[in-house]
């Protein structure tokens, strides 16, 4: 089997007004779908970041990939690798590989590792298409059927969607159990980093007392606190973010998160701490092992390099007796199912995955059929070959539409923030 062609469908999605330290959503979400063609017939696809960045980076492999054996994937990864080498000095030395000042996704040091996982990802859908096996079960084989995602609730300001404007505790309990209700999610994860820490205390204190400690809490306030207020927020919700919650990028950097945990642990507290702004790369696992700056790692197979790379660094993770978690951004549903098939494939990927997907509505979904089930908050793998999802091509036309149409090609939250909601508004770290 040859790859004939590579065809990158370009789409803007709607997405909610839903606030982060980084600033603001804008209307549209940026994704790419990609599609390799074969001489055997089969197509394979997958779903990644979009904008004008990943499109050059996909755009820059076209030759590269044309006439590839989608079996033969190695080969690419080390010409990207030596690329991301010549390109840095340094093939993924740790650094200045932090995303604390970029939209998680929008590092361009990350770039060829999103460029390959996007490839690699169609072109397992491709093999597993091939030999008619589900993609988990060609990359060696699920440890689970179904996976759990978690409740991903965000701050946000009113608009035309159906959640309204949450921007407190009362708000953020009524968010949730409309989520949960939907869902039917057995973990919560809270996106903080917007208002006041008192008022995020409250509102996971809210969530707490709504739904009980049988829902593991971990509140993410993407490094907007200082040491000492991660610590005093750490403290204060010990028994709150216990029994498989965690405290996710309290603050910036290894050495910061390093500090929060010693002065916990100095209190007793065992609170965890998950990261994916601190830890993007191997090369940075390590380091927050020995810091004991992070224990849980928040995997991604859009930009830690695809699936196989996430059961590499399950494996690391395993070694270091480090927690495995996956983090993710604004997507569809042919990220869903390759987020799903990653991690029923990593036996450590123990906690419910984030996933944006309740923000995303049926108007955009681009997979045949429809939105993806879930059932108690899980997605099943389906009994199908590949990812087991085929594109809706009137609805990617839609999206390639909408794309079309709107102004900017990268996602902007500050810019966004300035805008609509406060014209003199910066990222400040740590704002409180
Ligand atoms: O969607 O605003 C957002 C999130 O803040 C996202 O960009 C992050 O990547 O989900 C994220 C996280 O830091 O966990
Ligand atoms: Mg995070």
């Amino acid at each position: 089997m040859r790859i004939t062609e590579l065809i990158l469908h370009p789409i803007a999605i709607s997405d909610p007004p839903l606030r982060s330290s980084y600033g603001l959503h804008a209307p549209f979400a940026l994704r790419t779908i990609v599609e390799l063609k074969t001489d055997s017939g089969l197509t394979g696809i997958s779903e990644t970041y979009g904008g004008d960045g990943p499109l050059a980076g996909l755009e820059s492999v076209r030759q590269r990939v044309t006439g590839m054996d989608p079996f033969q994937l190695a080969g690419l990864y080390r010409d990207l690798q030596e690329e991301a080498a010549s390109d840095t000095g340094a093939p993924s030395g740790p650094g200045d590989r932090s995303q604390t000042h970029l939209v998680p996704g929008e590092n361009p040091l990350d770039r060829h590792a999103r460029t390959f996982a996007a490839i690699e990802i169609a072109c397992l859908d491709l093999i597993g298409k091939a030999v008619g096996k589900p993609v988990c079960d060609v990359i060696g084989g699920r440890v689970r059927d179904a996976v759990n995602f978690s409740a991903y609730l965000f701050y946000k300001h009113g608009g035309s969607d159906p959640w309204g404007e949450v921007l407190d505790a009362e708000a953020c309990v009524r968010e949730c159990r409309q989520m949960v209700a939907q869902y039917g999610f057995r973990e919560i994860k809270l996106k903080g980093g917007v208002l006041e820490p008192d008022v995020e205390i409250a509102s996971i204190r809210a969530l707490r007392r709504e739904f009980g400690s049988s829902y593991p809490l971990r509140i993410d306030p993407n490094c907007a606190w200082s040491v000492e207020t991660s610590v005093r927020v750490g403290r204060e919700l010990k028994d709150e973010l216990s029994g498989g919650g965690y405290l996710e990028d309290p603050c910036a950097t290894l050495e910061g998160m390093a500090q929060v945990r010693h002065r916990l642990l100095a209190e007793n507290n065992r609170t965890p701490q998950a990261s994916n702004v601190a830890v993007t790369s191997f090369a940075d696992v390590p380091r927050a092992r020995e810091l004991d700056a992070v224990q849980i790692v928040l995997s991604d197979p859009h930009y830690w390099g695809g699936m196989r790379q996430l059961q590499h660094l399950s494996y690391l993770t395993g070694v270091l007796g480090m927690g495995l978690s996956m983090h993710s951004n604004s997507h569809l549903g042919v990220s869903l199912m390759a987020m799903t098939h990653a991690a029923a494939a990593c036996p450590n990927l123990t906690y419910a995955c984030d996933t944006h997907y309740p923000w995303q509505t049926a108007e955009d979904e681009v997979v045949a059929g429809g939105r993806i089930h879930f059932d108690h908050g899980a997605v099943r793998i389906p009994d199908k070959p590949g990812l087991g999802v085929d594109l809706d091509y009137d609805q990617v036309a839609r999206g390639r539409e909408r794309y079309g149409k709107i102004p900017y090609r990268k996602r902007d939250d500050e810019a966004e923030m300035r805008q609509r909601v406060d014209p003199n508004w910066k990222r400040v770290l740590p704002r409180w």
